[in-house]
């Protein structure tokens, strides 16, 4: 199966001591990891939209990368090379789903009509390959911000006709998704947000936000669809202000609309940067909430203050993202998702490779330091020492619902110093470093 990448082999284990930078060093995807396979823990997929479709152009300069369908003229033959270079690519890598916009599988046409046409064979085409490889559709979504229709948003646009044709496109890609037998569906909120409040109606655009997502709850329902449906928080890019800021938001609206049973979050470690937070406290606040669905892993540049998605190698970081999907229980429906793209000047076909082994590698390292950390308990034994205090005495009659500030106070009249404990913040990065290295 070598028709657009010839020159890249099937990507193999070959472990640490490896210096073949085309095969895996830690991602072994047969190995156990506290009785799972460890490809079965991470469920990595590729976005359709970074790997096959992004040009790597910038504000200051135009596409670089080079693909080997450059040369196809006619869009939709593109678009079918486009599917048989994403599988030969999956299957090269032993990557097991994938994600995709509407738009990036098939291109708009003129038409919504001829538009969905286009899309239902090229659909037809992935099905095909779905059931020659066994690769399934992580989760799918529509492209509510590319065309200038969506200038001002989708269904938090200013234009009803907006808020329409965006329920149309909704409608289509939820029924595509459905075909395909997608495991999820994933709402981003493109360019739901503002760019300044002196021309928005900011409570109309909420309430309408709510009821474009009952709407896609009710026909998920008329339809049959049993995928489960995430949110994807976002604080800003490409509007100043996204709806979708963080977690907390998100779950607080879910909740205030009544949508929290339908929804889960999928969570991108880049966003979560952007919104001032670090990626285990976006799926730590999904995970306490029971609302932990999905990972768009990648990660941002801390030296820039945008979006730059780039492909995760920080083992750090993934140890700690790992450690919260452990905690919860591991994925049910979600995965890894490379929600990330390769540096402009990474233009190489070869570059895809590369870019998506350094993750996956980083995410082996990651996957079997925190097992391990929680196997040995060092961290949350520490924490429970550090709350012993609530397992009795007046600590258990707080959280037992037991006494109010009267009884409070008299106990604090009655009672001698406070003494405080360290936090030990040091000690116990130092045990998360040395259980990475020594997880290798
Ligand atoms: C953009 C988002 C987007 C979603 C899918 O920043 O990450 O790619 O994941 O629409
Ligand atoms: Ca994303
Ligand atoms: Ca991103």
């Amino acid at each position: 199966m070598s028709e657009f990448f010839k020159e890249i082999p099937k990507i193999q284990y070959e472990g640490p001591g490896s210096k073949n930078p085309l095969a895996f060093k830690y991602y072994n995807p047969e190995e156990m990891v506290g009785g799972k396979k460890m490809k079965d823990h991470l469920r990595f997929s590729v976005a359709y939209w970074h790997s096959f479709c992004g040009a790597g152009a910038d504000p200051f300069g135009v596409g670089t990368m080079i693909r080997p369908w450059d040369d196809i003229a006619d869009p939709m033959e593109k678009a079918r090379a486009r599917v048989r270079g994403a599988f030969e690519l999956f299957d090269k890598l032993g990557i097991e789903y994938f994600c995709f916009h509407d738009r990036d599988i098939a291109p708009e046409a003129d038409t919504l009509t001829e538009t969905n046409k286009r899309l239902d064979e090229i659909v037809q085409l992935m099905k095909e390959h779905m059931k020659a490889t066994g690769v399934q559709l992580l989760w799918g979504t529509a492209c509510l911000f590319t065309h200038p229709r969506y200038v001002h948003g989708a269904s938090t646009s200013c234009n009803a006709d907006v808020f329409a044709f965006s329920a149309a496109q909704v409608k289509k890609a939820m029924e595509l998704t459905h075909e395909l037998n997608g495991l999820g569906y994933t709402f981003w909120g493109g360019r739901e947000g503002y760019d300044t409040l002196i021309n928005t109606d900011m409570k109309l655009e909420l309430e309408n936000m709510a009821r474009f997502l009952h709407m896609a709850t009710d026909y998920k329902k008329e339809i049959g669809f049993k995928g489960q449906f995430y949110i994807e928080p976002k604080p800003k890019e490409p509007t100043k202000h996204q709806y979708d800021f963080d977690a907390a938001t998100i779950i607080g609206f879910l909740r205030a609309n009544g949508l929290d049973k339908d929804f889960k979050l999928n969570i991108e470690a880049n966003h979560a940067t952007l919104a001032g937070h670090t990626p285990e406290h976006e799926l730590r606040m999904a995970r306490i909430n029971g609302l932990l669905g999905s990972v768009d892993a990648n990660e941002g540049d801390l030296l820039l203050g945008w979006d730059t998605d780039h492909l995760p190698t920080d083992v750090y970081n993934t140890t700690l993202i790992m450690y919260e999907i452990l905690q919860a229980g591991g994925f049910a429906t979600g995965g890894l998702n490379f929600d990330a793209k390769l540096r402009r000047p990474s233009f190489e076909p070869v570059d895809l490779f590369h870019g998506h082994i350094a993750g996956m590698d980083a995410f082996a390292v990651g996957l079997k330091a925190a097992h391990k950390l929680l196997q040995d308990g060092p961290i949350e034994n520490f924490i429970a020492e550090r709350y012993s205090s609530y397992k009795s005495g007046v600590g258990a009659d707080i959280v037992n619902n037991k006494v109010g500030f009267k009884e409070l106070e008299q106990y604090a009249l009655d009672h001698g110093p406070i003494q405080n404990g360290s936090g030990r913040e040091e000690m116990l990065k130092s045990i998360i470093t040395q259980y990475i290295l020594e997880s290798r």
